[in-house]
């Protein structure tokens, strides 16, 4: 038996890098056992180039997303999350709040990445950005094409996952990260201004240091966040932490009840009723079905 890094992740597939460098293909034993980027596994080797996954060790976290059915993995043991975006295709502001309420639910540090602030439309997107800044999140412009020289800076000495919708410019920003072509990259998002979905698996590439990891992911339109709780997903607000606990009815859904703490806030202008409708909306999705395979 074997220790190594799960570096390539596709469905039941995944490339396992061992501590001598050799990469083995991998599959997992039971169709329970599920990996992700970045898990640190336990395999036995069949023959020279392939083995099996026989177990995954402890994490020190999990970044991953879960509807009624089932739940994706798409990263372990990552220290940051590093939501990518940018003004052309247009990004979705829902998403970005799932991503930012997943990583403060998971324990992750959650960065914000605007790319391509090369094209005219990225002043508006920067401008819209600013509300992010003020809840206390590091929101970085940068252009995977020109100057990536801003991302790099929050990624260095740190284990990160980009996460994304397609056509965002992870890949690009990957390749520009590591001085090559690595990852492909797709020219004709931009121009039909929709999502191409080029990146189809996971994949981990150490930037030169043991210590860096940055983890490219296929581009995402959905994220559901079935697999925390109400009260996880309320502590995931920064701005409503402190009210929490402090409505008159302790099962308060923060609507129409008397006495709202979180409204009482709105009201008094210190966060967003933007925010508090997106709480809501992430909460009531959670109680439409039971929890599964709580971890
Ligand atoms: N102008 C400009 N275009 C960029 C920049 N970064 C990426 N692009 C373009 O955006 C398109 C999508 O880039 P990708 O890196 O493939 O996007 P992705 O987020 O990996 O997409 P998926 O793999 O589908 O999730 C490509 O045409 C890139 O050339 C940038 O900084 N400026
Ligand atoms: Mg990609
Ligand atoms: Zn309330």
């Amino acid at each position: 038996m074997q220790q190594g890094l799960v570096i390539e992740t596709q469905r039941r597939h995944s490339v396992v890098q061992l501590e001598d460098g050799r990469k083995i293909s991998c599959i997992s034993k039971g169709r329970l056992l599920q990996m992700a980027c970045g898990d640190r596994v336990k395999i036995s080797i069949t023959n020279e180039r392939e083995g099996v996954v026989e177990s995954v060790l402890e994490r020190q976290s999990l970044f991953y997303r879960a509807d009624a059915y089932k739940e994706k993995l798409v990263a372990a043991n990552v220290t940051q999350v590093a939501c990518i975006i940018a003004p052309l295709p247009a990004y979705s502001d829902e998403l970005l709040n799932r991503w930012l309420v997943c990583a403060e639910a998971s324990n992750v540090k959650a960065v914000i990445g605007l790319n391509k602030i090369d094209l005219v439309e990225a002043a508006a997107a920067a401008n819209a950005l600013a509300k992010y800044r003020d809840l206390g999140y590091d929101v970085v412009l940068f252009s995977a094409k020109f100057n990536d020289a801003p991302m790099r800076e929050r990624l260095i000495g740190e284990r990160s996952v980009l996460i994304g919708q397609s056509g965002m410019g992870k890949s690009k920003l990957l390749n520009a990260l590591v001085g090559e072509e690595a990852q492909k990259t797709n020219e004709i998002s931009v121009a039909l201004d929709s999502g191409k979905h080029t990146t189809t698996f996971t994949r981990l590439f150490t930037l030169g240091r043991e210590d860096t990891w940055v983890i490219d992911s296929p581009g995402m339109q959905v994220f559901g966040l079935n697999h925390f709780s109400r009260l996880e997903i309320e502590r995931a607000f920064p701005e409503f932490r402190a009210s929490l606990g402090h409505c008159r009815f302790r099962d308060c859904k923060h609507l129409h009840e008397p006495d709202c703490a979180l409204r009482k806030l709105v009201a008094d202008g210190k966060a967003s009723e933007e925010r508090l409708s997106i709480l809501r909306k992430f909460c009531s999705e959670g109680e439409a079905v039971p929890h599964y395979a709580r971890h």
